[in-house]
């Protein structure tokens, strides 16, 4: 009776570890860059509502992260400025009136990683 019951729960351990092994793979892959608005009116609006409006097909459906940049290739959070949205749910929302000095948001751009069997528009990082 011992003896089968370490049985069950060796076959058990067993058919984890493999289904860890065979597992999704987590590569990323991120989409084209997108740059639909520009900061004048209340700022620079680059949602993912908008995007996918735009651009129905480039966006899988849950981007696993985001990345935005100044069209002159800075990331953003190198900049400094504060954004009211940066997430991989919303996108990238940048508001004139929230930044530091009176300043206006700068241009920016914006990018989301996929896993990589996503079909279309990709490419490698
Ligand atoms: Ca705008
Ligand atoms: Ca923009």
């Amino acid at each position: 009776m011992k003896l089968l019951i370490f049985g069950v729960i060796l076959i058990a351990t067993h058919t984890g570890a493999e289904d860890l092994v065979q597992g999704p793979g987590r590569k990323l892959c991120y989409t084209q860059w997108f740059d639909l608005d520009n900061p004048n009116g209340n700022g620079d609006n680059e949602t993912l509502q908008d995007l996918r409006a735009e651009y129905p097909k480039n966006i899988c459906s849950e981007p696993l992260t985001i990345q935005a940049a100044t069209l002159t290739e800075v990331p953003a959070e190198r900049i400094g400025q504060v954004f009211e949205v940066y997430d991989t749910v919303s996108g990238f929302v940048c508001v004139n009136s929230q930044q530091k000095n009176g300043e206006c948001c700068l241009d920016y751009k914006v990018r989301f990683g996929c896993p990589c069997f996503w079909p279309s528009d990709m490419t490698d990082v």
